[in-house]
């Protein structure tokens, strides 16, 4: 896969494409990351990539032609042009796995009031929100975006943590973890963990797993597929039993 990501502030990236998994990622070959300055596809002496907005107000506006100059020096056939905005559609774990898929994606950071609507109706793919939260521009959406779809590569997590495990992956959230010491400041680890018995530790994984996506995530439950066994557990918990501690 590739990764293009396009912005004004091609600082911000530095750091956070080396370190971890997506430095990692990007070593072993599995992604390769460009970064590039939408500043260097202005022309002109200045290289002004933005200009005030037509019919006045005010904050500026992200010029048409840098980047439309930039996305079609960029793009190929498989390429994905994605404009992150605050007005696109909601960026989720479907969604990463969808963006997983595609061979190239063009990432475009905006900043200041927005971009030309043009760019909007006729070079971006796709508009991603990543919340109802104001930032300050698109540059640290296009690195949440890139980290959760990096992650999900072939080979980019170790064999510990596959992607399918994790609590969204399952729809669910997770329970609780422990680590030594068994006993810390007189807080023990629940006695469930420390048995030895698997079939034992795995219905208290479940069991809490679901106890916490009831109390603190309910939405999550609607579209889970839950087992049998996992309903009843749910029935329970609405007649006011809990799990095992
Ligand atoms: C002052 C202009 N804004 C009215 C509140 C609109 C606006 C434009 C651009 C607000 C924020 C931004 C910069 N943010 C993004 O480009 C952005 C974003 C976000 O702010 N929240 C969640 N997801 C995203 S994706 C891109």
């Amino acid at each position: 896969m590739r990764i293009d990501i396009v912005t004004l502030f091609p600082g911000i990236f530095a750091g956070p494409l080396q370190e971890s998994i997506l430095g990692r990622a990007r070593t072993k070959g599995l992604v390769e990351i460009g970064v590039i300055n939408l500043r260097d596809s202005a022309e002109g002496r200045h290289r002004v990539t933005d200009d005030y907005p037509f019919g006045g107000g005010g904050g500026m506006v992200l010029k048409p032609e840098p980047l439309f100059a930039c996305v079609e020096a960029l793009r190929r056939p498989g390429s994905r042009v994605i404009l992150l905005d605050p007005q696109g559609r909601r960026f989720s774990q479907d969604v990463a796995r969808e963006l997983a898929q595609v061979e190239h994606l063009i990432l475009l950071c905006g900043r200041y009031e927005g971009v030309d609507e043009r760019v909007r109706e006729h070079l971006a793919d796709d508009e991603i929100s990543i919340g109802d939260y104001v930032l300050t521009g698109g540059e640290l959406p296009a690195l949440v975006v890139t980290d959760a779809v990096v992650r999900l590569l072939p080979g980019a997590l170790g064999d510990e943590e596959a992607p399918g495990k994790d609590s969204f992956g399952a729809g669910l959230l997770e329970g609780p973890h422990y680590t030594r010491p068994e006993e810390f400041r007189g807080w023990r680890v629940p006695e469930a963990l420390l048995s030895g018995d698997h079939a034992r530790i795995a219905r208290w994984r479940r069991a809490q797993a679901l106890w916490r996506t009831w109390r603190r995530r309910p939405d999550l439950l609607e579209t889970a597929d839950l087992s049998p066994e996992e309903q009843k557990l749910i029935e329970e918990f609405k007649h006011g039993k809990k799990p095992e501690a």
